[in-house]
């Protein structure tokens, strides 16, 4: 445990009667998920960024035979930095959030979350169709077939050594918000490329640039190609350059702020061994900066 948390501010009776709270419901559920329940429980309690906040549970079954979990909505409010922002923010899930959207054979995509650390003061951000930070995780149906396939995949840039960091940190799993967790990539139009060593259908993308500040990443296109050099057969899956200032073309997706909920995307199964991700610098610098990409989907027998 950090120093962060040596000052553990948590009223552990609020945190004992949520527990409580969330077993019960949890029993009356019926559900056979204990570990998954307890072991996020633990996860939350011991997140330094959560030590003045109480965090609210709510438990939501799932209605479809074929989800085993009981999903975990959490919200959190009260006296933290980014609190005020987390709590007027509009909910913008960027994918599907009800059971009913599920068809046969589809699973509700999830991952592992870092907590959120939020440190020195937001920049304004002024930007047309701003999409703000989730107010809980995101999620979208996939196949249920559906596997992260990039996890220690090599990753290579056009900034082949990073000013902080090295590349295979985009790929390890880490996802904290310090130092010591993100790199640093030049100024001006940068990309990465993971290559996942064969071909997959991919479903989704999960993207971290950098959580720790309230922050925009610019011309954030993402493309996938089985060409290493991407000259043909490039699916772009998202572009939010609604200036085409990388000169790309105008993209339709819209920017947005970044959070430890990370940027889900819906690749809709394109095909596709490389997955390259473009960025040109943010709204508090001119860098580029990358905590961890997950690429999901199915591999190509
Ligand atoms: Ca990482
Ligand atoms: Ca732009």
């Amino acid at each position: 445990m950090n120093d962060k948390s040596s000052t553990n501010e948590t009223n552990s009776t609020d945190d004992e009667r949520w527990i409580d709270a969330v077993l019960g419901e949890h029993a009356r559920l019926g559900k056979n998920d204990d570990e998954l329940l307890l072991g996020r429980i633990e996860r939350e309690l011991q997140a330094p960024a959560r030590r003045k906040r109480k965090i609210l549970w709510r438990l939501a079954a799932a209605a479809c035979f074929f989800l085993v979990a009981t999903t975990i909505f959490w919200n959190i409010r009260g006296s933290g930095r980014d609190s005020g922002r987390l709590a007027t923010a509009e909910s913008e899930t960027r994918g599907l959030d009800t059971e009913e959207s599920l068809k046969p054979g589809q699973v509700k995509l999830t991952t592992q979350f870092p907590p959120s650390v939020i440190e020195g003061s937001p920049r304004p951000v002024h930007m047309p169709q701003l999409v703000p930070a989730p107010k809980g995780p995101p999620t979208m149906a996939v196949p249920k077939e559906t596997v992260l396939l990039s996890k220690g995949k090599p990753v290579t840039s056009s900034d082949d050594f990073p000013i902080i960091g090295d590349l295979s940190m985009i790929t390890d799993g880490d996802k904290d918000a310090g130092e010591g967790y993100f790199i640093e990539l030049l100024d001006g139009l940068q990309w990465v490329q993971i290559d996942l060593e064969q071909s997959a259908t991919i479903h989704a993308l999960w993207i971290w640039h950098f959580h720790s500040q309230r922050r925009v990443y610019n011309d954030v296109i993402v493309q996938v190609s089985n060409d290493p050099e991407f000259r043909k057969g490039v699916t772009t899956v998202y572009n939010n350059d609604y200036d085409n200032s990388a000169k790309m073309g105008v993209g339709k997706d819209h920017p947005y702020i970044e959070s430890n909920y990370g940027l889900l995307l819906n690749a809709k199964g394109v095909s596709g061994r490389y997955v390259r991700l473009f960025s040109n610098g943010n709204t508090t610098n001119e860098l580029n900066h990358y905590v961890e990409v997950e690429v999901f989907g199915v591999p190509k027998p």
